[in-house]
């Protein structure tokens, strides 16, 4: 019989509600329940006396106050937490007996924390860098974690390495510099020296260190995992996730420039997202490796630092997340989520991959000191849903009163409960593999290929994304005052492409390696690189429509009415705050005044015809405007007089079309209507080039300033 718990989509947020506080909330009260009836002046003796040590009131608050603060994660302090469900396509029957991947129909509640790695928690969330991706399963089998990043590879082989390696990137430790940033020394002079690392700079230099949204990027399990049938058979596992928007990512400059002007940019557009109904959904994939052929791949399936080339080993698409609440309490609940490589439940198992053991040690050993003790699962955000019962007691915070005079097994006073379940009641039974060996401190020969996988993600590259890896070098080694160090990376990734390493060393005044190494061959993996994304909807995409007095209003409502049919926001941006009167003498609100936002939180600018074109081509906020959209790569729309606001911008080279169509710019993302144009046929071109996303060969433009 099946004696687990039912859940569904609302199980946990109903196991969250109790513990909500009292509906009652009329009045202040103190900690005991005491209403208070005076909370502006310290209880002192007179009016200009010295306060009492017997206002407990004070004390209470103040002392309350004083230990606000718990000690932020020791990597991936920054980051921003949403509630959703998971659901599986079909049975997994034949690959794994875990619950929540049997019924297409169950939906199991998640808790998702995405990240940056290196920044301190109030760190800017658009630096270049590896995002955590950390998925919270609460199935009724317990809880299981999938505590990915959005890379699928990492920088060691062996966690033994990790202290080295997150002392190196944090900032200095004798000033503290620089924040959320590997452009350092202690870094570079670390990675420089260990060829390991390779692969993984080659992908923490491209477009995924700056995601456009936590929305727009994948995540990956990384290790190597087991699915574990109910027969027991096992098959190795690697887990995907990706995001039905497709991947998308920042220009680099704009990356620094949001990092001043909206440092919580990640976190508001997930939040601004499932306020709005954009829900954020990922498919969930699995790579599965038998287990005889563990040893028929020319790299070591237990090594992190490799992925298992999608032409090698397909990925299987099995399911579904969506992300539909955001938290009631960050602290509650993002910020007290404890994750763990650890938490499995039956049906998925380990594997002997070194980074993942290390790994199974540190998560819960961290948790200890960071929630205060023992107990920190039974935070409510932590709690799983099926029951806990065990003989383990007491320890800092304990919340739970435990009944009865039994805290051991085996015992005949309590009936010998609670007690270990066999497998067919849901025990969990660990994979019996067969293992021999000797105690050494190595590891196999076959990890040491450090750079056939550094060579097939560059050469999968396109060529502005080989442009973007090669300026990220730049800025990275440009940052590295020790010359050595600069020259041994150059040499490190003459191992991956002789011309990338002189490419990269130009760019730092450090002479190319002095045999320039072969060329990366032609091996390729497409889709390691983002133009073989999803660039068919333009949903969720923010647009700016400039508009000042003057501006045409049917023309506007027309074209924000057919982006809005499309899922985009458009808003419109005008000099200041209030409502702006178009040419018809019609009002229209304002939601952003020039003083708040700019071209860099927005996907897209259109410009509307309208003599407040007149304005906008003299007022420098406006050119700039367009100017760094346009080399942003961004899609730029403008109809009728609009487009005078371009010609006055520094697009210059760019020949404007004032008849129908435009059709040469619309190549490039730049979309116009002349007078002569249908506005229809602007709205399908201008869609065309949002759900592009990006127009990066603009980035060469290098007349346009900004
Ligand atoms: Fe982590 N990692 N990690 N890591 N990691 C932590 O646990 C660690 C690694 C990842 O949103 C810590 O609770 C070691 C790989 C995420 O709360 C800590 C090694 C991957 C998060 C820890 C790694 C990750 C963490 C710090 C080398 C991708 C944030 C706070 C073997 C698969 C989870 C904490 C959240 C957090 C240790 C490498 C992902 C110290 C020893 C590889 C997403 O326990």
């Amino acid at each position: 019989m099946d004696t687990r718990r039912k859940i569904n989509e609302k199980s946990k947020q109903e196991q969250l509600d109790r513990v909500h506080p009292d509906p009652e909330r009329e009045y202040l009260t103190t900690n005991q329940g005491v209403r208070v009836s005076h909370t502006d002046d310290a209880l002192k003796v007179g009016e200009r006396g010295p306060t009492l040590l017997e206002d407990f009131h004070f004390r209470e608050k103040l002392t309350h106050f004083d230990h606000e603060r718990i000690p932020e994660r020791i990597v991936h302090a920054r980051g921003s937490g949403a509630h959703g469900y998971f659901q599986v396509y079909e049975p997994m029957t034949e690959y794994t007996r875990a619950a929540f991947l049997q019924d297409p129909k169950k939906k199991t509640p998640v808790f998702v924390r995405f990240s940056t790695v290196v920044g301190f928690r109030g760190s800017a969330d658009t630096v270049r860098d590896v995002r955590g991706f950390a998925v919270k399963f609460y199935t009724e089998e317990g809880n299981y974690d999938i505590v990915g990043n959005n890379m699928p590879i990492f920088f060691i082989v062996d966690a033994i390495k990790f202290p080295d390696l997150i002392h190196a990137i944090k900032p200095e430790q004798h000033h503290q510099m620089p924040q959320a940033s590997s452009a350092h020394d202690t870094f570079w002079d670390f990675a420089g020296s260990l060829p390991e690392i390779t692969h993984m700079l080659m992908w923490v230099l491209s477009d995924r260190a700056i995601p456009r949204s936590y929305r727009m990027m994948q995540g990956f399990g990384v290790n190597t995992f087991r699915f574990v049938n109910a027969e027991g058979k096992a098959r190795f596992v690697k887990f995907h996730w990706r995001p039905l928007l497709g991947i998308h990512s920042l220009a680099w400059d704009e990356a620094q420039k949001l990092a001043g002007k909206d440092p919580d940019f990640n976190r508001r557009d997930l939040w601004e997202a499932i306020e709005m109904g954009d829900y954020p959904e990922y498919e969930f994939g699995v790579q599965m490796i038998e287990e005889e052929d563990e040893h028929n791949f020319d790299f070591d399936i237990l090594d992190a630092t490799k992925i298992w080339p999608e032409e090698e080993v397909a990925i299987r698409w099995i399911g579904k997340m969506t992300l539909n609440r955001n938290p009631d309490n960050f602290f509650a609940e993002t910020e007290q989520i404890a994750f763990c490589p650890a938490n499995v439940v039956p049906g998925i198992d380990l594997s002997n991959d070194p980074l993942l053991q290390g790994r199974l040690f540190s998560y819960l050993d961290t948790q200890l000191i960071r929630l205060g003790g023992p107990n920190f699962q039974e935070i409510p955000i932590n709690r799983p849903l099926s029951p806990v019962a065990n003989n383990q007691r007491e320890g800092y915070h304990r919340t739970t009163i435990d009944q009865g005079r039994v805290s051991y097994f085996p015992n005949a006073l309590g009936e010998n409960k609670p007690r270990p379940a066999p497998a067919e009641e849901g025990g969990y039974v660990h994979y019996q593999e067969k293992i021999e060996g000797r105690k050494i401190r190595a590891r196999s020969e076959k990890f040491n290929d450090h750079f056939s996988q550094a060579k097939l993600f560059w050469n999968s590259m396109s060529e502005v994304e080989k442009e973007h890896i090669v300026k990220a070098f730049h800025f990275e080694l440009g940052k590295v005052s020790d010359t050595g160090v600069r020259s041994r990376v150059v040499d490190l990734i003459n191992n991956v492409d002789g011309d990338l390493a002189i490419r990269v060393a130009q760019g730092i005044g450090v002479p190319p390696p002095a045999r320039k190494g072969a060329p990366s061959g032609t091996k390729k993996s497409p889709n390691l690189s983002q133009e073989t994304t999803v660039m068919d909807t333009i949903k969720s995409r923010r647009v700016a429509i400039l508009a000042m007095e003057g501006y045409n209003r049917d023309e506007v409502v027309q074209v924000e009415q057919a982006l809005k049919d499309a899922g985009a926001h458009p808003e419109i941006v005008s000099e200041f705050y209030g409502r702006v009167r178009s040419a018809d003498g019609k009002e229209m609100e304002v939601d952003r005044s020039y003083a708040t936002t700019g071209s860099i939180v927005y996907d897209a600018v259109y410009i509307p015809g309208g003599r407040h074109a007149e304005t906008l081509k003299n007022q420098s906020y406006a050119i700039h405007f367009v100017n760094e959209a346009f080399k942003h790569g961004k899609p730029i729309g403008a109809i009728g007089e609009g487009i005078e606001l371009l010609k006055a911008s520094a697009i210059k080279g760019v020949a404007f079309a004032d008849t129908s169509g435009g059709e040469a710019l619309a190549e490039m993302g730049v979309v116009t209507c002349g007078s002569q144009g249908s506005v229809e046929s602007f709205i399908d071109q201008f869609k065309t080039a949002i759900a592009r996303h990006r127009h990066w060969d603009r980035e060469r433009m290098e007349q346009v300033p900004a």
